[in-house]
């Protein structure tokens, strides 16, 4: 330790470079000779202002900043590499969607929308899920969201939806939350938005992981292949470990005890080389299927169920290494709508063709001048040719004279002096020749007048337990809004979605009599039927791969239980974290010391997937009135996870009042490693859900 320090005569610590080359700089490369003191008239006297060396120093870090995103800015990046599967050609030229096993490097940024940069990960909300494909032909951008339909038609009212969700101007709260006046306010006057509120009023709106969503490119886009022949096509990300959500009581809960919650999963995960995968599938269909459709494909307030048109898998995304520098990569990365390459095209959805805009727009001014595609993360990893030049910070200068064209400089043989780059008609980008007609107005189309049947749609789709949750989430954030016209106004939109749904939040917020349903434009379709795509709980993943099982143990527990445990647990892919109520860790039956990764009141039972307990009986009793060890079981409880024990806890469980409440969620591993394997086994059901039936005291 002594090594650590080298003090001075005031106490301050002047640590030694190690070799030459460790020699401090400033950035202009002057060596430094001191990096404690700034240069001051006399030991007690005033600081100097031709301290050049301090005042770089502070001047950088009063600049270490840039402007955070207006949406999306909590976010969380990773490299990866798309691989196809299944070329494609018969749709799209694309280079990176024809040549069958080949790899293409990508960045992901995962964030949620509406808080700031230090905002909570599990505030209810819509997940980014943007993907930037790093391909021969240049840069493409999937910036999609984890969920396939958006809060509004028209990209001209993205900045009403985006005041009205954020912080309210005059006290600058609540922070990532909707649930506030101003948000069901615009919503409860927005029926464009119904279809999207179902969403986020579901679980998706809560995941487990980024690593359980599934991302949508949400737009229809073409694809247009080499005979210049287009098709739609709408992008689906879906992960290879199925869905999962919490509970928004454990949401809560996470984000006070561990705001980062997201981005530590992801980030350990790859650490421990538990690398994410999702596949790529597209929904392709032509011009006929869009003429027949019930709704407008250009309406990104609508889906096109997987049962009408399947989704194909064309090639796999695996997330496997982590940033090496936060700033450098997933603060600076700059994801642009418009990025496309030949072979992908844009349709004319009008909020798509609004974010083409807003996107370049807004790159300038966070990251502070045009040249923001020579910073390496946004740099596309092909050649870049073409004429412009200079502008702030530039990085890649032109060399030679000619910095125009048509221009007679050069040779033309490809060479540095060459006259430089020409335009291809061959291998260029050239849009689609979709024709246009009408004249110009500003009017929305009747083709966008439904906005309710998908929204029942939806909600149809899920399970009991999932309606029910999106019942208690209206109930939740409505019971937030002041306004009473406010709460009874979006009862009137819900009950055009189901009848049911309306009377259970006009029961949850306390209404006598339900209001009146909200005037509309175009009578709903109710006979739309089930998709059993849009439920998690019908798409889990049937396994406890990936996911964590934190095993809380004590003096005298039985140690063969605790290592049967952890080997099922490894055996199926599964982290394990050990809990206890020292983080030194705690002695078990075998005399050993077993280390933890987390005391009890930093390791609650609201982070891991499932649970188990092994003490020793008198460390049980011991327990049995502790605070943070009856909460931790309290809450697996409560949030239906599925508990391990081992009888000698008994005491604890009874502190806790579970005792006598065990239901089939509760397993005895005491007799070893079948118990510890059947427990991981039935861990795969992620949760005993028909604890949430049985009423609570
Ligand atoms: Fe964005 N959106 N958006 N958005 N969006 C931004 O771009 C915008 C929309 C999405 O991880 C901004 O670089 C408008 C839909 C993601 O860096 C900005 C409209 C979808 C990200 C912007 C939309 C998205 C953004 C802010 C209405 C899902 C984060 C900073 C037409 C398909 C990307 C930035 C990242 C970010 C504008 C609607 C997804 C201001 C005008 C719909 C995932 O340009």
């Amino acid at each position: 330790m002594a090594d650590q320090f080298n003090l001075s005569e005031g106490g301050a610590n002047h640590q030694k470079p190690k070799g030459k080359d460790d020699t401090m700089t400033t950035a202009q490369g002057h060596p430094v000779a001191d990096d404690q003191n700034w240069l001051t008239a006399g030991e007690r006297g005033p600081q100097l202002l031709e301290d050049h060396i301090a005042r770089e120093k502070i001047f950088h870090f009063d600049h270490e900043r840039i402007p955070e995103r207006v949406v999306h800015a909590r976010g969380y990046g990773v490299h990866g590499h798309f691989k196809l599967t299944r070329a494609i050609p018969e749709y799209s030229s694309a280079q990176i969607f024809n040549e069958e096993g080949v790899e293409t490097p990508t960045f992901t940024r995962f964030s949620t929308v509406a808080g700031n940069k230090g905002s909570p990960d599990l505030a209810r909300d819509v997940r980014g899920f943007a993907t930037k494909f790093y391909t021969p032909q240049g840069n493409w951008d999937l910036v999609g969201n984890n969920i396939p339909v958006f809060f509004i038609q028209d990209a001209i009212k993205f900045p009403d939806l985006i005041h009205a969700a954020k912080p309210a101007p005059d006290r600058g709260f609540p922070q990532a939350q909707t649930a506030h006046d101003n948000f069901w306010d615009f919503i409860s006057l927005s029926p464009e938005a119904m279809h999207m509120v179902m969403w986020i009023m579901s679980d998706r709106a809560i995941p487990r992981s980024f690593r359980f969503m599934e991302g949508f490119g949400v737009h229809t886009f073409r694809l247009v292949n080499a005979e210049g022949k287009s098709h739609f096509v709408k992008f689906h990300w879906k992960p290879k470990l199925g869905l999962q959500s919490v509970v928004w009581n454990e949401a809560l809960k996470v984000n006070g005890m561990d705001p980062d919650f997201h981005r530590r999963d992801m980030w350990d995960a790859i650490d421990a080389g538990d690398f994410p995968q999702w596949e790529l599938g597209i929904q392709v269909f032509d011009d006929d299927f869009a003429e027949e459709f019930e709704f407008d494909i250009l309406d990104a307030t609508k889906i096109i169920p997987e049962e009408q048109v399947p989704v194909e898998i064309i090639g796999t995304l695996t997330l496997d290494a982590n940033v090496d520098n936060f700033f450098a990569e997933t603060e600076q990365v700059a994801f642009c709508t418009q990025n496309i390459v030949p072979g992908i095209d844009f349709t004319d959805d009008p909020l798509l063709q609004g974010r083409n805009f807003s996107y370049l727009d807004t790159q300038l001014k966070r990251l502070g001048g045009p040249n923001f595609t020579h910073i390496p993360i946004n740099a596309p990893k092909c050649p870049v040719r073409h004429f412009q030049q200079d502008g702030q910070m530039a990085m890649h200068n032109p060399k030679g004279r000619a910095n125009y064209e048509p221009n007679s400089w050069g040779s033309g043989d490809g060479s540095e002096e060459d006259r430089g780059p020409r335009a291809s008609q061959e291998r260029g980008f050239t849009s689609y020749e979709a024709p246009v007609e009408g004249p110009k107005i500003r009017r929305r189309g009747e083709t966008f007048a439904d906005h309710y049947s998908q929204a029942r749609q939806f909600y149809i789709s899920q399970t009991p337990i999932e309606q029910t949750h999106m019942a208690n989430a209206l109930t939740f954030e409505l019971s937030k809004v002041e306004r009473m016209d406010i709460r009874t106004r979006m009862v009137g939109h819900l009950r055009h979605i189901d009848g049911d749904l309306a009377q259970e939040v006009a029961d949850g917020i306390g209404l006598d009599k339900l209001p009146e349903k909200v005037p509309l434009a175009r009578e709903p379709i109710t006979d739309l039927p089930e998709s059993p795509a849009l439920s998690i709980l019908k798409n889990g993943p049937g396994s406890f791969k990936g996911r964590k099982l934190g095993i809380y143990i004590a003096e005298g527990g039985d140690a063969e239980v605790v290592s049967a445990l952890k080997s099922a647990a490894k055996d199926v892919g599964a982290m394990v974290e050990i809990i206890a109520p020292h983080v030194a860790g705690a002695k078990l039956s075998d005399g050993k010391l077993m280390e933890a990764d987390e005391k009890i009141d930093g390791g609650p039972s609201v982070v891991y997937d499932a649970v188990a307990v092994v003490m020793g009986e008198d460390a049980a009793k011991s327990f049995a009135k502790d605070k943070p060890s009856i909460d931790f079981i309290n809450d697996a409880f409560a949030h239906a996870k599925f508990i391990a024990y081992v009888p000698a806890v008994r005491a604890l469980l009874t502190g806790a009042g579970v005792w006598d409440r065990r239901d089939d969620g509760f397993i005895d591993v005491s007799s070893g490693k079948t118990a510890a394997k059947d427990f991981i086994e039935t861990c795969g059901k992620l949760r005993f859900w028909e604890r949430e039936n049985v009423k609570q005291d």
